[in-house]
């Protein structure tokens, strides 16, 4: 019933029904349509860029790291073996010879369930099946509407020997995959990366002169054009420092932040991934590290009217993040990013967020690397965030407050995405 009588949204809920308000907050949670800000998924076009199936899923870097850890087959057997192979050892480990317990090993299992398919039965060989069968267009369709998803936003990197070309020849693209230019060569490599634009027809010297800062600053924009990129991106170590004498603070003021502003998009830093701490493990072998926050305080400062996207990986930097949002309207936070995507760690987080940044946060992206696993991350972080925030009304009805469904459905619409359209609007 609408606060003016009149039939419609459920409600009001308050101090007197806040069972019938935990059950609201859990169905719009679960009906409400998501973009997924943040992930490695790649359009049908980019053909072996998109991974999919049940091999892909249990060889997730984040299993194989596990996998690892349980066994003592040496790295260089593993990576010997075929994709299969490397599936079935971590099968094995992680699954039958010990319960899999971890976020990354229910998650392989929650987004089988979810599937359809039989857990119980611990069948890889019909779960291989199934996907061998699955059309991939209609796959896509299915898992997109399992994961209640609306588009996501893709890992699109310019430097990438795969990805590239697929780019320079063109595609009929798919609106529920969303660009956003990826430049941690760029600002990170900045030595072996002066040379590719040049042969790309930049003319950056290595030595950054004013004429090399024009041409990366035609190389963002051409790209940010080519990809329609909702944002540019990069991952940054724990000892991200700015202003530093350093490439990247000089990349940053004359060449990414100008443009961003020009063509109006966010920039978005990812900070705290210390890479290749194990460069055995490969991929699974970045680790994390506190950051500094002041780093991003500067940077906002510094430019008002420039847009930054920012989530880091050390739970550290939580508390401190959270500060700087109250401080900077040019900040967007997001997500609880890789090594804190764990139901405890989203919990907390989440909390935190939404008792100091209100609605004005984005609390998840699923970061997935593989197809199905938009499945599994976002059950499981929807089940949280509804927890949280049925939590937070319940606090709000202590006081007398009442809400009824449209309002929860305004306030979870914006945290499912309608925040991140906003602030790129
Ligand atoms: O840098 C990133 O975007 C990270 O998300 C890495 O890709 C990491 O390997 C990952 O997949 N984390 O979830
Ligand atoms: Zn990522």
């Amino acid at each position: 019933m609408k606060k003016d009588g009149t039939a419609g949204s459920k409600g009001p809920y308050g101090r007197d029904n806040i069972e019938a308000l935990r059950e609201a907050v859990a169905a719009v949670v679960a009906r409400t349509p998501i973009t997924d800000i943040h992930t490695h998924l790649f359009a049908p076009p980019f053909g072996g860029l998109l991974l999919y199936g049940v091999d892909e899923l249990i060889t997730y870097h984040y299993c194989i790291a596990e996998a690892l850890r349980a066994s003592d087959v040496p790295y260089d057997t593993f990576w010997n073996m075929d994709k299969r192979g490397q599936a079935d050892l971590i099968w094995k480990e992680l699954f039958i010879d010990r319960s899999p317990v971890s976020e990354s090993c229910r998650g392989v299992l929650t987004a089988l369930d979810k599937l359809g398919l039989d857990v119980a039965s611990r069948d890889l060989a019909a779960y291989r099946a199934y996907f061998a069968d699955a059309d991939l267009a209609a796959h896509i369709d299915n898992v997109f509407a399992c994961a209640g998803l609306t588009s996501v936003v893709m890992t699109n990197d310019p430097f990438d020997e795969t990805e590239r070309p697929v780019w320079e020849r063109g595609f009929e693209g798919d609106e529920r995959f969303r660009a956003a230019l990826r430049i941690d060569p760029l600002l990170l490599d900045w030595k072996n990366t002066a040379p590719r634009l040049q042969g790309w027809g930049y003319d950056a010297d290595a030595m950054l002169s004013p004429n090399a800062r024009a041409e990366v600053r035609r190389f963002l924009s051409d790209w940010i054009k080519k990809t329609k990129s909702l944002y540019m991106a990069v991952s940054l170590p724990p000892t991200f420092a700015y202003p530093s004498d350093t490439e990247y603070s000089t990349l940053l003021d004359e060449c990414v932040v100008p443009v961003a502003q020009e063509h109006n998009v966010p920039f978005a830093m990812m900070i705290g991934v210390k890479r290749n701490v194990n460069p055995g493990i490969r991929l699974a072998g970045d680790g994390v590290g506190q950051g500094d926050v002041g780093a991003v305080e500067r940077l906002c400062a510094a430019y008002p009217d420039a847009k930054f996207m920012v989530t880091m990986l050390s739970r550290e930097n939580q508390h401190e993040l959270c500060v700087a949002g109250r401080k900077f309207r040019n900040l967007f936070l997001f997500g609880c990013w890789w090594f804190l995507n764990d139901p405890s760690l989203i919990e907390e987080i989440t909390r935190m967020r939404l008792e100091l940044l209100g609605l004005s946060v984005l609390p998840q992206h699923s970061d997935a690397r593989v197809l199905e696993q938009v499945v599994y991350k976002w059950s499981h972080s929807r089940t949280i965030i509804a927890k949280v925030l049925a939590d937070k009304y319940a606090d709000l009805a202590g006081t007398g407050w009442t809400i009824d469904e449209a309002e929860i459905e305004r306030d979870v619409a914006r945290l499912f995405g309608g925040n991140f359209w906003n602030f790129i609007a």
